[in-house]
């Protein structure tokens, strides 16, 4: 391991992101968390080149309903003939004092993983898991101390590009 090692994801270079058609589906729990990592995504794939009017942005209110939503949202858009290249299901799950955290982890990580390999498109899993709301907070860049922290969804917006291209270019 390099000197110089830096934990997270290296910039892909040469990625061009015009022409692609992504869907964000996300959550109103923890909305101040979300938000931020929306517009994350949203700004990464911009700077890549994908047009505002090719993101689409719908809502749901947790993450357990994030496989559903993204499912039934890929499905309508490919029968109406204007299919989507990804998606970036969007969540933050912090645990609380019951098991209820585990549970919707669990589900919401398995159905986003089988909603992309069903479907043959990229299914980025922009899901936070955290132990805690400061450490969602700092993955959102948005965290109270003196570094905001990262935010995670440019990586997720970088993400959608990135397997959108190696998709539609195939082996
Ligand atoms: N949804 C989230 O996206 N993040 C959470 O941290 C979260 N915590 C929950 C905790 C409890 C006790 C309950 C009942 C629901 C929670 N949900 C959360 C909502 C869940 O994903 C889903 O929207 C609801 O359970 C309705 O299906």
């Amino acid at each position: 391991m390099s000197k110089d090692f830096v934990k997270g994801l290296t910039v892909a270079d040469g990625l061009n992101g015009s022409g692609l058609r992504v869907l964000i589906v996300h959550t109103r729990w923890n909305l101040p968390i979300v938000e931020p990592l929306v517009q994350g995504a949203v700004n990464t794939m911009k700077s890549l080149g994908v047009s505002e009017s090719d993101i689409v942005i719908r809502q749901v209110p947790g993450s357990f309903e994030l496989p559903f939503a993204t499912q039934t949202l890929l499905a309508s858009a490919k029968a109406a003939g204007r299919p989507f290249d990804a998606a970036i299901p969007i969540g933050v799950l912090i645990k609380g004092s019951t098991m209820h955290f585990e549970y919707i982890a669990d589900a919401a990580s398995h159905g986003i993983m089988r909603v992309g390999l069903e479907a043959g498109i990229p299914v980025i899993f922009g899901l936070l898991t955290c132990l805690t709301e400061d450490q969602a907070l700092e993955r959102a860049g948005v965290g109270k101390g003196a570094s905001k922290g990262h935010n995670h969804g440019e990586d997720w917006g970088m993400g959608a590009v990135e397997m959108s291209l190696l998709a539609k270019k195939g082996a």
